[in-house]
């Protein structure tokens, strides 16, 4: 630890430090700050907005339709209008920049500053924290904001520092942009960003090469202009949508229907899947039957009529089976369906080809471009669509060192241990959101945000109503969640795929579902049971 951590000057020392300033942590800064707490935010981005501060790459744009994806405050809404029913990173950028205003947010936020490590200082009761280029603080209580994509994935590709054209993550691209016109592109990975980029590539690429490990299971996103009149008769409803997100399975407006896919005939179902399909977005995904999601032959039907949607609109019979394929390469929906526009008819282009990396697996880079058995693919670009060490991965890469001298990294190398995903025992005056074992990937991120920033704010402030100088969850009531955890996970399918969401796609990350499944109603019941409990499974000191 810094020898600076020990300069205690009260600029430095603050009740509460956030950490991120995408949607949850400014929540936590506005509302803290309203309650009279010192507060200081720290972002390692220049600018607001989390992920969105980062994201730039073409086509980047949010999965969640408007206004489910903004602050449910009136007096932003009330101002705020949308171009597109899904909008785009700079509009987002744009959106973060008026709550800025609104809310006078950046006198309180240290950009450029990242938290580099923290060590809890028992005497005292407060985290001594490290920030980069030898700054530090120290605060009574820590709340990590880091969202769910904090660490980005790189695959271990032999030779891949050897290429001699642009290469880059998509999330570390370069914020003046880069021009595919002309150019030969290469895409590894068909997750929401590689569906996204290769849409765009299409468009303008002289050739584009898109690398597939598993195909993707797209769904249409039914992307709409948005005007000012429609958008003034919506907020009529806006109130009701908002105040419900809570009782619904994601933090949507609306939710599943209570029924099974068995219980309805054959033009039934068709029917409903039609119309969510219709709808857009993520209702295909979690508005149709209950059991979709939790038994194999309920997700079949989703799936084959997903299937045969798509290969309606790819010409090669060939190509449609690597995309779409006649057996389901998992079950529908427990790797996150990604939104796409026209992504499936890129590929009767031209210019555009498809690389199974299966029957053809990359063997090398080269200065040149990509060599698998069938020889090199020159390119002039390749974009790494490959993901993120998700949900954990951000919070690991702090150095937060615990009482028991472990750092949360050595205490979750086995796979993360949490109470209701927002404590971990032996890291007292420390909470996360959107953290492993909450709703977080489950969840559309505002409303997390919303909802658990406020449970989060609301502990905060009844520890210091209750002169509690330190909080800490303990080993049984890690055990009961992780117990929770794992008897939710079992009733459903998302342990059959190798998702980010099963901590799959990092070679060497423990298997386990990251996130909580039993919906928000379920979640935020065992929430408020705890807090209006006195906090069980919380150890308060006076
Ligand atoms: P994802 O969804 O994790 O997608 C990453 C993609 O990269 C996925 O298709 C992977 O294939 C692929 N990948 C990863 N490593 C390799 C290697 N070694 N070779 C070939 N292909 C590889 O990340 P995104 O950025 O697209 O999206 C993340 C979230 O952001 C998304 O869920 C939304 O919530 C927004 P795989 O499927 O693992 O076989």
């Amino acid at each position: 630890m810094n020898s600076n951590v020990a300069a205690k000057s009260a600029e430095n020392a603050v009740d509460v430090l956030i950490v991120g300033a995408g949607f949850g942590g400014l929540y936590q800064l506005h509302r803290l700050r309203k309650l009279g707490f010192s507060v200081r935010l720290v972002e390692a981005g220049a600018g607001l907005g989390g992920i969105w501060h980062w994201n730039c790459y073409p086509g980047a744009r949010v999965d969640t339709h408007i206004p489910m994806y903004e602050y449910s405050a009136k007096e932003l809404w009330s101002e705020w209008n949308w171009s597109e029913r899904f909008p785009s990173w700079s509009e987002l950028r744009r959106y973060f920049d008026f709550v800025d205003k609104k809310w006078d947010l950046s006198r309180d936020i240290s950009f450029n500053t990242r938290m580099t490590g923290a060590k809890f200082d028992s005497a005292n009761n407060q985290w001594d924290v490290e920030l980069d280029e030898g700054r530090s603080l120290t605060a009574k209580s820590v709340v990590l904001c880091t969202g769910f994509a904090a660490k980005h994935f790189v695959p271990d590709i032999d030779g891949l520092d050897d290429f001699e054209g642009i290469c880059h993550h998509t999330s570390l691209w370069p914020q003046e942009g880069i021009d595919f016109t002309g150019k030969r592109v290469g895409i590894i990975g068909t997750g929401a960003t590689g569906v996204q980029v290769a849409q765009e590539a299409s468009l303008n690429a002289a050739h584009l090469t898109i690398f597939q490990r598993t195909p993707i299971l797209a769904l249409p996103m039914k992307q709409r202009k948005m005007d000012e009149e429609t958008q003034a008769e919506m907020k009529k409803s806006y109130t009701e949508w908002f105040a419900n997100r809570k009782n619904t399975f994601g933090g949507f407006e609306f939710s599943g229907l209570e029924q099974s896919a068995h219980e309805v005939s054959d033009e039934e179902r068709t029917a409903v899947f039609e119309e969510m399909w219709e709808k857009g977005g993520f209702h295909f995904w979690i508005g149709t039957f209950i059991d979709v999601l939790a038994e194999e032959s309920a997700n079949l039907y989703a799936y084959e009529f997903w299937r045969d949607k798509v290969r309606a609109r790819i010409n090669d019979p060939v190509l449609a089976e690597k995309l779409a394929p006649m057996k389901p390469p998992h079950p529908f929906g427990v790797k996150r369906p990604s939104l796409e526009q026209y992504y499936y008819e890129i590929f009767n282009q031209d210019n555009v080809d498809l690389v199974d990396v299966n029957e053809s697996p990359i063997e090398k880079i080269t200065a040149k471009g990509v060599v698998t058995k069938e020889g090199e693919i020159a390119l002039d670009i390749l974009v790494m669509a490959t993901g993120f060490d998700a949900v954990t991965g951000g919070l690991k890469q702090i150095n937060i060192q615990g009482t028991s001298g472990k750092t949360l990294k050595e205490k979750w190398d086995l796979g993360a241990t949490t109470h209701l995903g927002m404590a971990s025992e032996g890291f007292p005056n420390l909470l996360f959101l959107y953290g492993p074992q909450s709703p977080s990937g489950f969840c559309n991120g505002p409303s997390c945000a919303e909802l658990q920033g406020d449970w989060i704010v609301n502990m905060l402030d009844d520890m210091r109503e209750g002169g509690v100088k330190r909080f800490e969850t303990t080993t049984s009531a890690e055990d009961a969640w992780g117990a929770h955890m794992s008897e939710l996970a079992d009733m459903t399918l998302f342990p059959k795929a190798n998702s980010w969401y099963m901590g799959a796609n990092i070679p060497g990350k423990p298997r386990q579902l990251l996130n909580y499944p039993g919906g928000l109603p379920v979640y935020f019941a065992q929430c408020e049971s705890v807090s209006s409990n006195n906090y069980d499974g919380f150890v308060l000191t006076k």
